[in-house]
Order: C-alpha cells, then sequence, then structure tokens
C-alpha cells in the first residue's frame, strides 16, 4: 500500500500540469539574447528553465547569465514596497506617502538651493523607452541640468572616438553576420568569451575559414585562445602600440591611396608623426617586440580585408579617446571600412549600452543624438516636447563630476535610477562620503544595492520578466524586449515611476503615456531627423522582422546594415584622422618604487558589474563566491604571496583585501581583479579619478599599486 503510493506520489512529482512560457531578451550584455522562460507546475512547486530563442544576433545561444537570470528576479530579497529611512531603519511606507515625500523634498531642496540642485543619474540597463523619459524628466519636470549615467564609466570613450572621426557613433559598423567572412580581425582590449560569450561563434568561423586574429591584452584571456598572435601589452600603452602598427603598414605601403584621398582628412600629419617615431622605443613603451608589432602590422595591412573591434580595455583610459580614434587611424589608412566585412565594432558594454546613449541621458544631449547646445537642436525637441526652447536646461557635467558637486554642496538632492556608483566609480571612498552629504537621495532598484543602502527613499521596480520596452544591442539593432509576467507586490515600472513622480511635481500633462510603446512613437518623432534616427521603426514591425538597425527614418526603410559605404557622417563626409602622441597621459599611474605594480581590472563571466543581480543568483554566485586578485607566480614569490593567499592590495586612495590566483597567463609587472564586489573587496576604492579630458571616462584600466600577504607567512 505504501509503496504504491509513493510510487504514485513520485510520479506525481514529475508530471508537469502546467506549463507556461515568457519570451524575453537577457538583462545582462549587449548580445540582448531572446529567451524564453518555460515556467512549469509540478504538484504545488514551480519550476523555471530559461532557453535561446533564435534571433538575427545570438541565434538562439544563451550563456550561463542568460540561462540563470530568473533566479535574482524570483530572489526573495527583491523589494516589493517603496521604503523609507526612519531613524537608520528602512520602513515600508504606500506609494502615495513615497510621492509626497518626494515633492515635499525636491521643492524644499529647488527652494533652498535652486532648480540646478537636483541631480538625475541613469543607467545604460535601462529600455530606450525609460532613458528617454529620464532625460525628459531631468529637463522638463525637475528643470535641471544636471544628469548624466552610468554609461560614462562605460562606453564614452568609444562614443567620443566614434563621433570625432566618423561624425557618427553605432557601436559596430557592419553586421556581426560578416565577421566570418573577414581575413584579419584585431581583439584590443575584449575579452568576449568571459563578457560576450554567444558572440564567440562569429569569431570561430572566422578562424575556420582562415582569418588571422590579434588578441590585444595584458593577461592570456579566454578570448586571447582564439588568437594567431596575442600581444601581451603594458596596461594603458594601446595608443603607442597602434602608432606601431600604423608606422609599418605606412612604410611596408599597405596603405590604400585613394581612399584616403577620396575618403578622409588628417592622413599627412599622421603619416609625418607615425614616420618620426622609432619603433624599438614603442617596443620599450608597450612591452612588445617591434618584431610582434611588424608582424601584426603586416598581417593587418596585407589582407583585403579586416576588423578591428576595441572595448574597455583600451577604452578605460584616461586616453581612451585617442586610443580608439588611433586604431580607427589604421582602419582608414588601409581602407578597411564601408565595405564587406570591413570595419570597426566597439563592443557595446550593458543590455542597452548603446540605446541609452542616444536619447538624452547624457548631461549635453537630446534625443535622437541631438545637442543640447544646438539652437535648432533645442528648438525641434522643445516643439516635441510642448515646452519654450528658453527652458530647456543648458549642458551638464558628467557622472562623476556630478558627484564632485555633491561633495562642494552645488548638488544636494539626486534621483538614482538602475545604477549602484558608490560601488562601481573610481575613487569609491570619496563617492559614498559625498552621497551621504545629500539632503535627499532617492534610489529606484530591485534591491537594497549598496547604494541604495545610503538612500532616503528606495522605490521598487520591475524586472526584465515584467518590463516591456525596446533595447538596442550592439549591432544598433532595435529589438523589442517582450515581457509579461506579473510584477510580484507594489512594485512599478521605471517608466511608470517617473511619470508618477512627474506628475506629483505638477508635470503629469507632459508625462501621461499609458505604455512603453506609447513612450516609444514619441521617441520616434523626438529621434527623427537626428543622428540616431528611429522613426521608422515601430512596435508592429520590431515584432515581424526581429529588430531594426538604426537609422531607420522612415517606416518603409529597411533599416541600415552597414554605414559609411558611400560617405562618413561628417559634413564633408570625409573620416577625421587624428595624430595620437605616445606619451600617455596616464603617466600619474605609472609604477613607482612605492607603487610597484599596474593594477588593472575587469570581470568573470559568471558575474555582472557590481554583482548586485548576479549575487542574487545562486547558480551564478556559485561560481565564484568572492573577489581575487591574478597574479605571475614569479611576481607573488617576490611579494612574499602564495597561492589562495589573502593579500592587500594598496594604492594611492585606499587599500582591499582579496585573494591571489596565481596565473602565468598575466604580465609580470601587472595585477587583475575583477569588479563585482563591495566593500572591502571594491577595486574602485583603489582607482584614481583622472577622467579623459574628450569624454571624462575614468581611467580604471591602469592604477600603480602596492601588495602584501595580509597574514604573516609561515
Ligand atoms: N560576464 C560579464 N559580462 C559582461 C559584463 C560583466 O560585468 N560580466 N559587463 C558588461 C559591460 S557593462 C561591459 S562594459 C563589457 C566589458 O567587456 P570588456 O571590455 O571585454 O571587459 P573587461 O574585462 O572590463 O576588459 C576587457 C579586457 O581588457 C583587458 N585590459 C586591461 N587593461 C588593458 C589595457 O591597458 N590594454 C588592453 N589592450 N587591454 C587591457 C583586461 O585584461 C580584459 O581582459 O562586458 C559586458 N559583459
Ligand atoms: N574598476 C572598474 N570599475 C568599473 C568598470 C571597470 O571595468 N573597472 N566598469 C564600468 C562599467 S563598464 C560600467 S557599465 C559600470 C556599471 O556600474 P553600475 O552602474 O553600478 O551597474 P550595476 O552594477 O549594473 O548596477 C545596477 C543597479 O541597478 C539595479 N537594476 C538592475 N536592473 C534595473 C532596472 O531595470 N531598473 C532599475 N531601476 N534598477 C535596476 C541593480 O539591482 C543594481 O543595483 O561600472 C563601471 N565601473
Ligand atoms: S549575458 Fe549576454 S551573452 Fe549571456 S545570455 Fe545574456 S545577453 Fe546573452
Ligand atoms: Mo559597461
Amino acid at each position: 500500500m505504501t509503496d504504491l503510493f509513493l510510487k504514485y506520489f513520485r510520479s506525481k512529482q514529475q508530471e508537469v500540469q502546467f506549463e507556461k512560457i515568457y519570451d524575453s531578451q537577457c538583462p545582462f550584455c549587449s548580445m540582448q539574447c531572446k529567451m524564453q522562460l518555460i515556467e512549469q507546475t509540478i504538484v504545488t512547486k514551480k519550476k523555471y528553465r530559461a532557453v535561446g530563442k533564435d534571433n538575427p544576433t545570438s541565434e538562439g545561444r544563451l550563456c550561463i547569465k542568460g540561462m540563470n537570470a530568473h533566479q535574482h528576479s524570483f530572489n526573495h530579497d527583491r523589494i516589493k514596497y517603496p521604503l523609507l529611512k526612519v531613524n537608520g531603519e528602512f520602513v515600508r511606507i504606500s506609494w502615495k506617502q513615497a510621492l509626497d515625500h518626494i515633492k515635499e523634498n525636491f521643492t524644499r531642496i529647488q527652494a533652498e538651493d535652486g532648480l540646478n540642485a537636483l541631480a538625475v543619474y541613469g543607467s545604460a540597463s535601462i529600455t530606450n523607452e525609460e532613458a528617454y523619459l529620464l532625460g525628459k524628466f531631468a529637463r522638463v519636470a525637475l528643470k535641471t541640468k544636471y544628469i548624466d549615467y552610468n554609461g560614462r564609466l562605460c562606453m564614452s570613450a568609444a562614443a567620443s572616438a566614434a563621433s570625432q572621426t566618423f561624425g557618427m557613433d553605432r557601436g559596430l559598423t557592419n553586421t556581426l553576420k560578416e565577421i566570418p567572412f573577414s581575413r584579419v580581425i584585431i581583439l584590443a582590449g575584449t575579452n568576449i568569451a568571459e563578457c560576450q560569450p554567444t558572440i564567440m561563434p562569429y569569431f570561430e568561423k572566422a578562424k575556420e575559414n582562415g582569418s588571422y586574429i590579434i588578441v590585444i591584452d595584458p593577461r592570456e584571456t579566454a578570448t586571447a585562445k582564439i588568437a594567431d598572435l596575442h600581444l601581451k601589452v603594458k596596461p594603458g600603452t594601446d595608443a603607442a602600440l597602434a602608432n606601431g602598427i600604423l608606422k609599418v603598414i605606412i612604410e611596408e605601403n599597405f596603405i590604400d591611396e585613394t581612399f584616403i584621398q577620396e575618403r578622409a582628412v588628417g592622413f599627412a600629419e599622421v603619416k609625418d608623426y607615425v614616420s618620426s617615431l622609432n619603433l624599438e622605443e614603442i617596443a620599450e613603451i608597450t612591452g612588445i617586440s617591434s618584431e610582434l608589432i611588424r608582424t601584426a602590422a603586416i598581417k593587418f595591412g596585407q589582407e583585403e580585408t579586416g576588423m578591428i573591434f576595441t572595448a574597455r580595455g583600451v577604452e578605460q583610459q584616461t586616453n581612451g579617446t585617442a586610443t580608439v580614434r588611433n586604431f580607427l587611424n589604421i582602419l582608414i589608412a588601409t581602407g578597411k571600412i564601408g565595405k564587406a566585412s570591413c570595419g570597426f565594432g566597439a563592443i557595446t558594454g550593458q543590455g542597452n549600452g548603446q540605446g541609452a546613449r542616444e536619447h538624452g541621458q547624457k548631461a549635453d544631449q537630446l534625443p535622437g543624438y541631438r545637442s543640447i547646445e544646438n539652437e535648432e537642436h533645442r528648438a525641434y525637441i522643445a516643439s516635441v516636447w510642448g515646452i519654450n526652447p528658453e527652458d530647456l536646461p543648458r549642458k551638464g557635467v558628467s557622472a562623476y563630476e556630478m558627484i564632485e558637486k555633491i561633495d562642494k554642496g552645488e548638488i544636494t538632492g539626486m534621483f538614482l535610477m538602475c545604477s549602484n556608483p558608490i560601488v562601481s566609480s573610481p575613487n569609491a571612498n570619496f563617492v559614498e562620503r559625498a552621497l551621504k552629504k545629500l539632503k535627499f537621495l532617492v534610489a529606484v532598484d530591485m534591491f537594497i544595492s549598496e547604494t541604495a543602502r545610503l538612500a532616503d527613499l528606495i522605490l521598487p521596480t520591475s524586472s526584465y520578466l515584467e518590463d516591456e520596452g525596446t533595447m538596442t544591442n550592439l549591432e544598433g539593432r532595435v529589438t523589442l524586449r517582450e515581457a509579461s509576467r506579473p510584477c510580484p507586490g507594489e512594485v512599478k515600472h521605471d517608466w511608470q515611476i517617473i511619470c508618477e513622480i512627474a506628475d506629483a511635481l505638477g508635470k503629469g500633462k507632459y508625462f501621461s503615456y499609458s505604455s512603453a510603446e506609447d513612450i516609444f512613437n514619441e521617441l520616434r518623432v523626438a529621434s527623427r531627423g537626428g543622428i540616431a534616427d528611429y522613426y521608422g521603426i515601430t512596435y508592429d514591425r520590431l515584432r515581424k522582422e526581429r529588430g531594426i538597425l538604426w537609422p531607420c527614418p522612415h517606416p518603409d526603410h529597411k533599416g541600415t546594415k552597414m554605414l559609411f559605404e558611400t560617405a562618413f557622417a561628417h559634413p564633408d563626409g570625409k573620416a577625421k584622422m587624428a595624430v595620437v602622441k605616445n606619451d600617455p597621459v596616464v603617466s600619474k599611474e605609472k609604477p613607482s618604487n612605492e607603487f610597484p605594480l599596474y593594477l588593472t581590472t575587469g570581470r568573470v563571466m559568471s558575474h555582472y558589474l557590481t554583482g548586485v543581480q548576479t549575487r542574487k543568483s545562486a547558480s551564478l554566485a556559485a561560481r565564484n563566491v568572492e573577489s581575487y586578485m591574478e597574479i605571475h607566480p614569479e611576481t607573488a614569490l617576490k611579494y612574499n604571496i602564495k597561492d589562495h593567499a589573502l593579500v592587500e592590495i594598496e594604492s594611492r586612495r585606499g587599500k582591499i583585501v582579496v585573494r591571489s590566483r596565481w596565473s602565468e597567463k598575466i604580465r609580470k609587472d601587472t595585477i587583475f581583479v575583477p569588479i563585482h564586489w563591495a566593500d572591502s573587496q571594491n577595486v574602485n576604492l583603489l582607482i584614481s579619478d583622472e577622467l579623459d579630458p574628450a569624454c571624462k571616462m575614468p581611467g580604471f584600466k591602469v592604477s600603480a599599486v602596492r601588495i602584501k600577504p595580509l597574514l604573516p607567512t609561515s
């Protein structure tokens, strides 16, 4: 009897009584892999599984982060109600109370300290609709000039370099489908194998087709495994390396004279400068022998087709803009752009790292990649918004500079949406001290992040499974993220929260939308005629066509697969080459007797950014439970550091303690620490606040440090 019952019960336990499928897109990186979440009801339990769904970018693939993303969305720690800090403790309040509280404090701050005392800190992990709305919220509802976002720490150098050289910034000039047919590929400071894993098959196919792959990275990463040539560069010296490559390309006459003449300006100056350089000196600066520099240059120069990809390794430098421009010089000099299987890609970071940098979250920007200082652009956007152009604020300052203004008491209130700046900003000790000075901080998040912990009020937001909207992926392809799960508790979408606050502030008539699609239709008009023109894109088309590449100026327009086929986006149609000097701006962070090692920072496969989401996913968190320091065994022995031992790393700004991990894959003068942990393991406690003068990107990838074992070794 009992046996029979158990048998019956067990078979019931296996039996799926109900299955529901939710379409969505991964909330993490810029591949924006399409997925389906399968919810199975078995007896009283629900089981979840994520599977990839076919689409033109990720072709149905998912990496481990995508497969386990739902775990954070279902985590018990999700905030489900507005939380107000009372005597140091967060207590649940109603939305009505939360909105009253915001109104009272924002109006008080505006009266006491002026309109520009309020700042907005946004994100590239929110949808296009929300990014657009946040820019409008700052300018129309708060009337402040201070808005910027976490993309400043991410894509700003790539964006400013492409804007300066090409006249426009879309991450990839071509689609991923062309990669397998490119004969030579440079991957500079990009670890795609861990950071955009589902992109890898495009490069693996290229390799199968005989393409020659050059990886530039101070570490032999998972990506470097596919390289034919790995240039283990000294951190922060890529601009000089690109000069070396250019010098050889010009000397060996691999340049495309016709292309240069017809399509570019500035070549003569670049040629003069690189000709004056000595390759052996470049070898000394970069740590790459002149033979290897020559090999890279000849391989790249001699092939008919070639592509260059960069990411944060070369961009998160205090000369990041100039460095990217120097890689673009190589492409232009060899005529490898605007043609099939030739072109540039700045591998975008966050899920909406592309779209969120186009529609007005940047300090100096209006929707459609328009400029807030351009009178025509101001007049057009003011007309779309139904306001007077004179009422539009002027440009503000970058993300880190807003924090400096908080420290100085110029900004006293902040609205923070979808970012964790006390962990992700450089000089993190200072950032935390500054944010504590705010009279009022509102954080909109799914969790009580380290920064939300400091807030006066936390507003609960929806996750990717709940919040519908468009995301623009690394190709520049606008995609529709379907999302239909109900919000838990009293959670609201980011766009709803923005609209309700605007309404509480008496600006509801400018923010009366009933859906994300409603906002998108306004964004389409606002972007019309701009560089990032989305006018021809509709939700209906996105559903049918599975994504559209911008610019798409008209509903009959197919979207733009390849940029710069006949002209660049500057008024004269020409690309602007620029001389990039060898002397690294990063000199302040050069190793010295006191701080003898380079520290560089980056990512591991299983965690995402400051780890707030991935640490809430049991399957992902288990793969890397704590931070670590990658160090060459010879260097470790020199400093008396055992493998797996706790180490103190110190820079001019602060100290952290992490565990050592010996590896022969890293340069002997360099250590590497990932960025995904907070508090005493937050590597940003060590990073300098020096910024790239062109784009205000911090130099996350180069710091001078010293190390010592934490405990006396026996
Ligand atoms: N798993 C995972 N994936 C992610 C993210 C994540 O947090 N986790 N974040 C997403 C986001 S927002 C971003 S921006 C991207 C980042 O993507 P990537 O930029 O590819 O990632 P990083 O690890 O920051 O840096 C890339 C490589 O640069 C190298 N590097 C360091 N210093 C230098 C240097 O001076 N020169 C050169 N040539 N290389 C250098 C590092 O060793 C590292 O391997 O990834 C996205 N995808
Ligand atoms: N040293 C060093 N520092 C770095 C980097 C580096 O390479 N080295 N990389 C930099 C880069 S490239 C980046 S992109 C930054 C990013 O750094 P952050 O901007 O701090 O990014 P996240 O850790 O993703 O923080 C996002 C927060 O928003 C919440 N969140 C997630 N989705 C949503 C949503 O839809 N709505 C709302 N309202 N909240 C949400 C998450 O729970 C989390 O608390 O870090 C930068 N910092
Ligand atoms: S993390 Fe990136 S590559 Fe992985 S599933 Fe998500 S979007 Fe795709
Ligand atoms: Mo990023």
